[in-house]
């Protein structure tokens, strides 16, 4: 992972340089290279590589899905969203430059995205590029991202939601990106329909396990916290897995995701499925 990030970030930096006009540069730039995890990219440059693709071909793949993601994460921060202040440990984007360049610093980042692919996918037959744009923009559009969003926002203090809508909304805000950047990675590295389905539902699992550990956190977080402050509850209007079925029997269903998401993974040698293998159970484990 740390590897992975160290290449991705360099890409990241080379593909979005400071230049007229500096201003959407600058905005674009500060969210995109303010850290953050990489599992995108890695997860991309991971699939590419198990098919027998290398990491170099799919780096312009890699680099879309991060400034795909750091643009979802811009507009959920916004006032007329989350209205979030904080992002990444650093002040959000608006917060920075304001509302109407974070709109179009993320309006920007996702044309960018589809273009960076187009551009600098190198040695790839065109069919397959093509392949990857469709993939990625039905990831990312109303039937993908944008879908859980809205879903999501309408389910806002509604305290009937259940666990289908909890599914819906996770599968389309989350698992879509996670799934179409491994789905393109291994497209890029010229996997077999079989290896392309496979990896797929691998990355929907892993998908659904990174909200129901993001879920299992937060109330372990917040409750660890109690003690310190005066501890709100964050959760309060809020449908999580950890208020529909409970902590410990959350804690199971992120251990099945984990072992179905390994299991897609036989098809392949199991060394060379190491990096994702190993994946899912960083996001299983992971403390933050
Ligand atoms: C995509 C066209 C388009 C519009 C955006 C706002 C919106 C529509 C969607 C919201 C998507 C969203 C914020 C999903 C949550 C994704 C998620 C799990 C974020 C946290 O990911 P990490 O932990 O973050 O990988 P880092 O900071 O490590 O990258």
């Amino acid at each position: 992972m740390i590897a992975k990030a160290k290449v991705v970030n360099l890409a990241l930096d080379k593909a979005v340089p400071l230049q007229h006009p500096v201003k959407i540069r600058e905005a674009m730039r500060y969210s995109l290279l303010a850290g953050g995890k990489r599992v995108r990219p890695a997860l991309c440059l991971a699939a590419c590589e198990l098919v027998g693709g290398d990491e170099e071909t799919a780096m312009p793949a890699a680099c879309a899905v991060e400034m795909i993601h750091t643009m979802s994460l811009i507009h959920d921060d916004l006032p007329c969203m989350d209205n979030d202040d904080l992002r990444r440990g650093k002040p959000t984007n608006h917060k920075v430059y304001g509302e109407d360049t974070a709109v179009l610093a993320g309006d920007a980042l996702l044309s960018f995205s589809f273009e960076h692919i187009a551009r600098e996918t190198k040695g790839v037959p065109a069919d397959r590029v093509l392949r990857v744009i469709c993939f990625l923009g039905k990831a990312v559009g109303s039937e993908g991202l944008v879908a859980g969003q809205i879903v999501d926002i309408a389910s806002e203090g509604d305290s009937s939601v259940g666990l289908e809508t909890l599914e819906y909304v996770h599968i389309h805000k989350t698992a879509a990106l996670l799934e179409a950047s491994v789905v393109i990675g291994a497209i890029i590295g010229g996997a077999n329909e079989e290896e392309i389905d496979r990896l797929g539902r691998y990355a929907r699992y892993v998908g659904l396990l990174f909200q129901v550990v993001d879920d299992i956190l937060d109330v372990t977080k917040s409750s660890a916290e109690l003690g310190k402050t005066a501890g709100k509850d964050l959760l309060a209007d809020k449908a999580t897995y950890p208020k529909l079925l409970g902590l410990e029997r959350s804690k199971e269903f992120a251990q099945n995701l984990t072992v179905k998401a390994k299991e897609q993974l036989s098809i392949f040698d199991q060394l060379k499925a190491a990096p994702l293998l190993g994946l899912a159970d960083y996001i299983a484990n992971r403390q933050n």
